[in-house]
C-alpha cells in the first residue's frame, strides 16, 4: 500500500488494501472543515467491524451533512450557462459622453467573468434548444463591478416588468406536467405570446436562426435596455451596448440542434471550454450606439421601450473596445454557479433610463441572490467581489460574514478618527455614483405610454430585412412550434397577429399548419408603418465566411490514405478550425501500413458536432463502412445538415447510398482549397432541394 498510515487491518476490509495515495505531509493533510487531521477516510466508526456507525463519528457526519448541502437552488431563469474569466480593453474614448474610467481610459485592461446561458431550461438541460442566450459580462473596474446584464437578442418580449414572471411561467415547462423542459414549444407559452402582441417582434428574433447559435463564441450580445452615460458635468447621452462576435455569427439547422442534444449535451460548454483550454481565445468588440435626447426624440418608437431596436442604418454601432475571454473557471460552482450579476451594479458615468422592463430588473436581481445564495453577503463571495477597487462601508455582519471589520465606528457620521480610533470611509461627491438630473413631476398613473403601442412595425422589418433562407427558417420555425400547441384558438390567434407583420409570413404559417385560409389580422393597437430594411439583422452574409474557430470531422477507415489525411487536416488547421480524426474503430491501419490513433470513434462523433467533414476512405474501407448505420449517418447529416463534404474517389458507394446528389459543396479533396472554402459556409443553395421549408 503506498500510503504510510498505521496498520489498520479492518481499513482493507472491502478494498483490498489497493489505496492508490500518496503520503499525507504537514501541507496536504487530509482534514475536516475545521482543520482536525482526517486519519481515515475510507471507513466509518462502527461498533466492531459488522456493527451499526456511531452518532460520536464527527467526520462522517460533516462529510455527509455537507454533500447533503451541495447543491444550491438554481435560477429560476438562465439556469443553464457556462462561464469564462478574460479582460476588456477600451480602444476609444468616450470622455465626451462618460466619466466612467472604463469607458474613458484607452488601452487599460479590466479584469471580466462572462457567464453566457439558456433561459428556459433548467441547470442540468441540454446546450442547444432553441432558445434566447444570455450574455452576462461583469467588468471588475477600478470604481466598482459594472455588470452587463445582456441577450444574444437585442429586444426583449415584455415591455413592463410587471409582466416577467407570467412570460416565464408561460415559457417554462407546464406547471401540471413538468413538461417540456427547454423549449417553447407548447400551449401555454404559445397562449401568452398571442395575448401579448407586444412580444411579437422578440418572437421573430427567437424563432429566427439567432435561437440555435452554433456556439456561444459566435452569438452577438447586446445590452438591450436604454442605459444613459454622464460626462464630469452630468449632461447625459442615450445608449445601446453591443458585442460583436470575431468568428462571426454562425448558427445551426434546427434539425442538427435536436440531434446535437442527443449526441453532446454539452455542446456550447465543452466547445467554450476546449477553445479557451487550447489557447484560441474568443473574442468580440464592444460597440456603442450614442443619442441625445433630441435624436430620441424624433425616432418613430420609444427608446424606452425594450421591444424596439435602433436600426445601426440610422445610428451606427461605434466601435470602441474588445473583450477576450482567456481562462476557464477553475470550479464550475464557485465561479460560473456562484456568480450573481445585478443590472443595479454600474460604475459611477454610466446610468438608468427608465425604462420600465429595466426599472424592474433594478430590483429583482439582488432580490433573488438572496433565495439562490441565501446571504446578504454574496458580494463576498471571490467571484462577486470587486476586485479593481477596495470596498468600504458600514455595512455589518449578516449571514456568512467574512469580513472582520476593525474599530468601534460602524455608523457614520463618525468623529473618532480624531480620538486615535479607525474612522473609517468618507462618501465621496466629487467621484461617487450620480444619477442624471431628470426632471420628473408627474401623476401616479398605471398606464403604458402611447409611444409603446405600435407592436408590429419593428417585427416587420426584422422579418423583411432577412435573407430568403432564413424567412423560410423563421417560418418554419413557427410552424414546428405551433404544431405542437394543441389549443386550435391559440394558434390561430398567433397567425392573426402575423398578419400585421406580413400577410406573406402569415400565409406561410398558415400553409404549414394545413390551414386553407389564415385567419383575419387581429386589430393592432397602432397600425404598423414600413421602416427603410436593416441587413444588419441578417445573419447570412453579415460577417466575412471564415472557417477560424469551426470543427471539420476527418471520417477514416482501415486502408485509407495517410498522406492525403495529413494533408487535410494540417490544411483545416492551418485555417484556424479544428480537424478530428474520426474512425469505426480507435486503432486504425493505413494504406502503408503504419497504425493510426483516432480522436474518436465513429459513434460517439457524429457529423452534427462538425462544420464540415472529410471522407477519407480507400476502396475497402469505403466498402466496410457502406454496412454501418452510423457511417451512412454521419454523411446523410452532414449533406442535409448544408455541410460542405470534401470525399476521397473511392467514397461514391457510400455517398450514393446516403442519398448525396453532387452539389457546389461536395467535391474531390484533391481540391483542398475549394473544400476549404466551402467549409467556410453553408450550402443554403442545397436546401430548397432537401427540405419542405414553409
Ligand atoms: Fe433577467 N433575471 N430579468 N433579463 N437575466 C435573471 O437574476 C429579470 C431580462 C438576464 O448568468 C435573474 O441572478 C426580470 C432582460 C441574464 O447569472 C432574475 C426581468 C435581459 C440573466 C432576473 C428580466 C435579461 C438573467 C435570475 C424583467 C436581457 C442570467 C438569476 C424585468 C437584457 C445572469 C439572477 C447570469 C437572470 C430577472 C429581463 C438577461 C430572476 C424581473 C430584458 C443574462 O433576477
Amino acid at each position: 500500500m503506498a500510503n504510510d498510515r498505521p496498520p489498520r487491518p479492518e481499513a482493507r476490509i472491502g478494498n483490498g488494501g489497493e489505496l492508490h495515495q500518496t503520503a499525507s505531509g504537514p501541507d496536504n493533510r487530509l482534514t475536516t472543515n475545521h482543520g482536525v487531521p482526517v486519519g481515515d477516510n475510507e471507513n466509518s466508526l462502527k461498533a466492531g467491524p459488522r456493527g451499526p456507525t456511531l452518532l460520536e463519528d464527527f467526520v462522517l457526519r460533516e462529510k455527509i451533512h455537507h454533500f447533503d448541502h451541495e447543491r444550491i437552488p438554481e435560477r429560476i431563469v438562465h439556469a443553464r450557462g457556462s462561464g469564462a474569466h478574460g479582460h476588456f480593453e477600451l480602444t476609444k474614448s468616450l470622455k465626451h459622453v462618460t466619466h466612467a474610467k472604463i469607458l474613458t481610459e484607452v488601452g487599460e485592461k479590466t479584469e471580466v467573468f462572462v457567464r453566457f446561458s439558456t433561459v428556459a431550461g433548467g441547470a442540468g438541460s441540454v446546450d442547444t434548444p432553441r432558445d434566447v442566450r444570455g450574455f452576462a459580462v461583469k467588468f471588475y473596474t477600478k470604481e466598482g463591478n459594472w455588470d452587463l446584464v445582456g441577450n444574444n437578442i437585442p429586444v426583449f418580449f415584455i415591455q413592463d416588468a410587471i409582466k416577467f414572471p407570467d412570460l416565464i411561467h408561460a415559457a417554462k415547462m407546464e406547471a401540471d406536467r413538468g413538461y417540456p423542459q427547454a423549449a417553447t414549444a407548447h400551449d401555454t407559452f404559445w397562449d401568452f405570446i398571442g395575448l401579448t402582441p407586444e412580444s411579437t417582434h422578440m418572437i421573430m428574433w427567437a424563432m429566427s436562426d439567432r435561437g440555435l447559435p452554433r456556439s456561444l463564441r459566435m452569438m452577438e450580445g447586446f445590452g438591450v435596455n436604454t442605459f444613459r452615460l454622464l460626462d464630469e458635468k452630468g449632461k447625459a447621452t442615450f445608449v445601446k451596448f453591443h458585442w460583436r462576435p470575431k468568428l462571426g455569427l454562425q448558427s445551426t439547422c434546427w434539425d442538427e440542434a435536436v440531434k446535437i442534444a442527443g449526441a453532446d449535451p454539452d455542446f456550447h460548454r465543452r466547445d467554450l471550454y476546449n477553445a479557451i483550454d487550447s489557447g484560441d481565445f474568443p473574442e468580440w468588440e464592444f460597440g456603442v450606439q450614442l443619442l441625445t435626447q433630441e435624436q430620441a426624440d424624433v425616432l418613430p418608437f420609444d427608446i424606452l421601450d425594450a421591444t424596439k431596436l435602433i436600426p445601426e442604418e440610422l445610428h451606427p454601432v461605434e466601435i470602441v473596445g474588445k473583450m477576450v475571454l482567456d481562462r476557464n473557471p477553475d470550479n464550475f460552482f464557485a465561479e460560473t454557479e456562484q456568480v450573481a450579476f445585478l443590472p443595479t451594479n454600474v460604475p459611477p458615468g454610466v446610468d438608468f433610463s427608465e425604462d420600465p422592463l429595466l426599472q424592474g430588473r433594478l430590483f429583482s436581481y439582488l432580490d433573488t441572490q438572496l433565495s439562490r445564495l441565501g446571504s446578504t453577503n454574496f458580494h463576498q463571495l471571490p467571484i462577486n467581489q470587486a476586485k479593481g477597487c477596495p470596498v468600504m462601508n458600514f455595512q455589518r455582519d449578516g449571514h456568512m460574514q467574512h469580513n472582520v471589520p476593525q474599530g468601534r465606528a460602524n455608523y457614520e457620521p463618525n468623529s473618532l478618527a480624531e480620538a486615535g480610533e479607525i474612522g473609517g470611509p468618507r462618501e465621496c461627491p466629487d467621484r461617487g455614483f450620480r444619477t442624471a438630473a431628470v426632471p420628473v413631476e408627474e401623476t401616479k398613473v398605471r398606464i403604458r405610454a402611447e409611444t409603446f403601442a405600435d407592436h408590429y412595425s419593428q417585427a416587420r422589418l426584422f422579418f423583411r430585412s432577412q435573407s430568403e433562407p432564413e424567412q423560410a427558417h423563421l417560418a418554419s420555425a413557427i410552424v414546428f412550434e405551433l404544431s405542437k400547441v394543441t389549443f386550435e384558438h391559440v394558434r390561430l390567434r398567433v397567425i392573426a397577429n402575423l398578419q400585421n407583420v406580413d400577410p406573406k409570413l402569415a400565409k406561410r404559417v398558415a400553409a404549414g399548419l394545413g390551414l386553407d385560409d389564415a385567419p383575419k389580422a387581429s386589430k393592432p393597437a397602432k397600425a404598423p408603418i414600413d421602416m427603410d430594411l436593416s441587413p444588419a439583422l441578417r445573419i447570412i452574409g453579415k460577417y466575412p465566411e471564415t472557417l477560424k474557430g469551426r470543427a471539420v470531422g476527418v471520417l477514416v477507415a482501415d486502408g485509407s490514405d495517410g498522406a492525403m489525411v495529413q494533408t487535410v487536416t494540417s490544411a483545416v488547421e492551418k485555417a484556424g478550425a479544428d480537424a478530428t480524426i474520426i474512425a469505426p474503430k480507435i486503432k486504425v491501419t493505413l494504406k502503408d501500413g503504419s497504425s493510426l490513433t483516432a480522436d474518436a470513434q465513429l459513434a460517439g462523433a457524429p457529423s452534427m458536432i462538425f462544420d464540415a467533414v472529410a471522407l477519407v476512405l480507400s476502396e475497402g474501407g469505403c466498402a466496410s463502412l457502406v454496412k454501418e448505420s452510423a457511417a451512412l449517418d454521419f454523411v446523410m447529416n452532414a449533406f442535409a445538415h448544408l455541410k460542405a463534404i470534401g470525399h476521397t474517389a473511392d467514397c461514391k458507394p457510400l455517398l450514393q447510398k446516403a442519398g448525396v446528389e453532387p452539389d457546389a459543396g461536395v467535391m474531390e479533396l484533391s481540391d483542398t482549397k475549394a473544400f476549404l472554402k466551402a467549409a467556410a459556409t453553408r450550402q443554403w443553395d442545397r436546401e430548397p432541394k432537401l427540405r419542405l421549408l414553409a
